[in-house]
């Protein structure tokens, strides 16, 4: 393709992570649709193309970080480690791509600017930074939901003479070895690249602005045994996950936290500690850690505990020590309070001490000191779930701009359809379950696929959600949220994290299994929270 070309299609698929190739695989292998995926990428993989920095590991365990779609791929698909290290999620996906023939409908380092729909035509118009235009009936956008980048403003971040590099756009030719290292940001990223480098660089300084909990990942190699294990197992685990709350592997507990003996609850987080897993510490533990603050509060003291006893300078504990509610995304690490126990190794806390500004040298804290550095790595997160969409102009039925429609905050009905943006559809929307990803991608992926066959099958060109149902989601959203601890705690799960952004409901908490309930529940009725270009669904 070139530019100035129009290019026709069935279908577009923006975005080529776990998301958007799954869609272009159902819609053309399945559906024989004409559908192309476009990605700013330079390469497949969305997530996993972009955080190439040391220590990027998921922190879902292995078996259930991949599609269960298709059982031979499952079958052939080797991960070697309990959780699974970027380069081989790359390989994983990028395997996936040239599986099912998709490589030659994917372009590349293509970005798409725009994307407005004209309903005398049933059609999208869909502009790129190329020049090439895509007109599609069906527009996907799997943009990814920790995929825009966060880069908080550091005064004279632009005289530094280092280089600064944020861990999601990472360089594939930045050695750290041997450097000065700043690193700012501790979330699960920072907490990842901190330990990870700390061992090659001759310094690395943590600027943290907010001390977190985590606990060990337990990362350890995955036997051939193991593996078969998991492979013989295939239906009870998958069947397991899909009815699952958190969709990680485990079955989670059904016990309350104060219904044991105290002796029997530190049997059991000790256990969690040992096992390993920040997703098993919160939801294998106890039934109510994320939900009571008495619960919440045992398992955070049970954590800080542990903090004291792992750092041996005091103060550095108290630094690393975090007070409150442990409700943000649970943590694990490779080794991450242990890794201020080593000499070439200082924290900063810049909530108590601000950083200033830079100067060419470095980083310049309230204090007047200046940490001289030759790299230093923003940590610092996304614009979580709509970032990608709000730097799209995406216009809909009588132009509306979608900026507008989510003026108060995005909003998707079951997270995959806006109102007013007929025959659109996201991956990991708004209002999606907060959970382990490839199942909910799947079940999303496969809902979208068959309402679009659906609607291929009736009279209508176009299907758009009711308002009226986008705003019941939203609310049902909100109210099951506001039943969990989550809300109380500033992080990038209720959004405002970034810039100019502020805090809103961004997911459903209730877990997959109760979304994959209303995913059914809408199909089977016959998409009643729809309408379209002619008077009803069910006419068409
Ligand atoms: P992405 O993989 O983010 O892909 C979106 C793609 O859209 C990107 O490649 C981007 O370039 C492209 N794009 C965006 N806008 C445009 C545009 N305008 N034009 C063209 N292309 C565009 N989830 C888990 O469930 N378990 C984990 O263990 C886990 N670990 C994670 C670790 C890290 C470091 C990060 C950052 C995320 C992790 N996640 C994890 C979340 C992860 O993002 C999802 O699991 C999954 O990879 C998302 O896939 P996706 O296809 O929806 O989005
Ligand atoms: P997170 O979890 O959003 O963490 C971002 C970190 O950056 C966190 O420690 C922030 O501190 C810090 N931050 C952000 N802005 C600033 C400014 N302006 N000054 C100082 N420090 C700042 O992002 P991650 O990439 O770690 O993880 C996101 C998800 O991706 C994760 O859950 C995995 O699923 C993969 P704060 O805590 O806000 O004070």
């Amino acid at each position: 393709t070139s530019s100035g070309q129009v290019c026709k299609l069935d279908a577009l698929v923006v975005g080529a992570g776990f998301g958007g190739i799954y869609m272009l695989h159902k819609l053309r292998n399945d559906m024989g649709l004409d559908a192309i995926g476009l990605d700013k990428a330079g390469g497949v993989g969305g997530t996993w193309f972009w955080n190439k920095y040391p220590g990027a590991l998921s922190d879902t365990e292995a078996p259930f970080y991949q599609y269960s779609f298709d059982r031979e791929l499952y079958e052939q698909t080797r991960w070697t480690s309990k959780y699974v290290r970027q380069p081989e999620i790359l390989a994983y996906l990028n395997g996936v791509v040239d599986r099912y023939a998709l490589r030659q409908h994917i372009e590349l380092e293509t970005t798409v600017t725009a994307a407005g729909f004209d309903e005398a035509t049933a059609t999208w118009t869909v502009e790129t930074d190329r020049g090439v235009t895509y007109e599609c009936r069906f527009l996907i956008n799997s943009l990814g939901l920790l995929s825009a980048i966060n880069i908080p403003e550091f005064p004279g971040i632009d005289r530094f003479a280092g280089r600064v590099v944020h861990t999601a756009a990472w360089p594939e030719d930045l050695d750290v070895s041997g450097k000065r290292v700043g690193v700012i940001g501790n979330g699960s990223t920072g907490n990842q690249v901190i330990t990870a480098t700390a061992p090659i660089v001759a310094h690395l300084t943590s600027f943290q602005r907010t001390p977190q909990y985590s606990v060990p990942a337990g990362n350890r190699e995955l036997s051939p045994e193991v593996l078969q294990a998991y492979r013989d197992n295939f239906e009870a685990n998958w069947e397991q996950v899909r009815n699952s709350t958190v969709a990680m592997g485990f079955v989670e507990s059904e016990v309350a936290t104060f219904s044991v003996s105290a002796e029997e609850r530190e049997r059991i987080y000790q256990r969690a500690w040992d096992e390993g897993g920040g997703f098993r510490f919160m939801f294998e533990t106890f039934n109510d850690v994320a939900t009571d603050a008495a619960a919440n509060e045992e398992a955070a003291a049970f954590i800080r505990r542990k903090i004291r006893e792992i750092v041996s300078d005091p103060e550095t504990a108290r630094k690393l020590t975090p007070h409150g509610l442990y409700a943000r995304r649970p943590l694990c690490d490779s080794g991450y309070y242990e890794t201020f126990n080593r000499p070439n190794v200082s924290l900063e806390r810049i909530d108590e001490n601000p950083i200033t500004h830079l100067t060419e040298k470095g980083v310049v804290t309230a204090d007047g000191r200046l940490h001289e550095l030759d790299v230093l790595i923003l940590a610092t997160g996304f614009d979580a779930v709509e970032g990608n969409y709000r730097r799209i102009d995406i216009r809909g039925l009588g132009g509306q701009r979608l900026a507008d429609h989510w003026a108060d905050g995005p909003s998707g009905y079951l997270g995959m359809v806006t109102s007013g943006f007929p025959n659109m559809f996201m991956v990991l929307g708004p209002q999606g379950p907060f959970v382990n990803n490839p199942p909910m991608i799947e079940a999303e992926v496969d809902w979208i696929a068959d309402l679009i066959g659906h609607v291929m099958n009736g009279d209508a060109r176009w299907i758009d959600v009711r308002q009226e149902s986008e705003s019941a989601w939203l609310e049902t959203c909100s109210e099951v949220a506001h039943q969990t601890l989550f809300p109380k705690v500033s992080s990038w799960i209720f959004g405002g994290n970034a810039p100019g952004g502020k805090e809103t409901v961004l997911f459903f908490l209730g877990g997959l299994k109760d979304f994959r309930e209303a995913l059914a529940r809408e199909a089977d009725q016959g998409y009643p929270s729809f309408r379209s270009d002619v008077a009803a669904l069910s006419s068409v």
